[in-house]
C-alpha cells in the first residue's frame, strides 16, 4: 500500500532573520518527498498554529536560532492543546544548549530537536519513522 505524503509546516518564529536553516530544511524535506509549507520569517506562535491547522499538517518544525526556544516551544504546544490539535507532532532545530534540548523533550514541549551539524538525511529518516509508526505527538 502506498504511504501518504507527509505534510510538514516549517516555521520561523521570532524577530530575528536567521532563515538559512529553515530554508535548508524545507528544501531537504521537499527533496525527501514530503509536502512542505514554509511560513517565512517573523511568525507568532498563534500564526504558526493557525497555519498548521489550516494546512492540515502532520508535523510542525520550528527553526529557532534567537535563543527564544524556551518560550516559543511551550507556547506553540499550549496553543496546539487549546485548539485540539495536539495530534500534530512538534519538532524543531537551531542553536539551543543541550540542557534546554533535554528540558523541552522531557516536558513534552518538543518531540525532537536537531541542533547545528545534524545531517538532513538523519532528520528525514527520523520524521518518516515517527510519522509512519504512528507515534503520538
Ligand atoms: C549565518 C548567521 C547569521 C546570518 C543569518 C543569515 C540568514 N539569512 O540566515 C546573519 C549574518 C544575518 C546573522 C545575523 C545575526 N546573528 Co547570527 N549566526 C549565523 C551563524 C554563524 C550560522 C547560522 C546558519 O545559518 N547556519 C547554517 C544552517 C544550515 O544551520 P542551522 O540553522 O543551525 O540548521 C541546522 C540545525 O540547527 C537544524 N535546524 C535548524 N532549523 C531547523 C528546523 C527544523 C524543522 C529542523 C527539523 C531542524 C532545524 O538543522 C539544520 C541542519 O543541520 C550562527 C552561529 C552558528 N554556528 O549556528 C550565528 C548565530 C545564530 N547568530 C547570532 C547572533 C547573536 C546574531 C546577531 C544578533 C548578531 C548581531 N549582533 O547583529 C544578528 C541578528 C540579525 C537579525 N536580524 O536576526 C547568535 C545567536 C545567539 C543566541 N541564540 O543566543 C549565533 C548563535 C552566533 C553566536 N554564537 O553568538 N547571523
Amino acid at each position: 500500500m502506498e504511504e501518504c505524503k507527509i505534510r510538514v509546516l516549517v516555521a520561523k518564529p521570532g524577530l530575528d532573520g536567521h532563515d538559512r536553516g529553515a530554508k535548508v530544511i524545507a528544501r531537504a524535506l521537499r527533496d525527501g518527498g514530503m509536502e512542505v509549507i514554509y511560513t517565512g520569517l517573523h511568525q507568532t506562535p498563534e500564526q504558526v498554529v493557525e497555519a498548521a491547522i489550516q494546512e492540515d499538517v502532520d508535523v510542525i518544525g520550528l527553526s529557532i536560532l534567537s535563543g527564544a526556544h524556551m518560550t516559543i516551544f511551550p507556547r506553540v504546544k499550549q496553543l496546539l492543546l487549546e485548539n485540539g490539535a495536539d495530534n500534530i507532532m512538534l519538532i524543531g532545530g537551531g542553536t539551543m544548549p543541550e540542557e534546554d534540548v533535554q528540558a523541552l523533550i522531557l516536558s513534552g514541549d518538543a518531540k525532537a530537536l536537531f541542533t547545528p551539524g545534524t545531517s538532513t538525511e538523519d532528520i528525514i529518516t527520523w520524521i518518516r519513522q515517527s510519522v509512519y509508526s504512528g507515534e503520538s505527538a
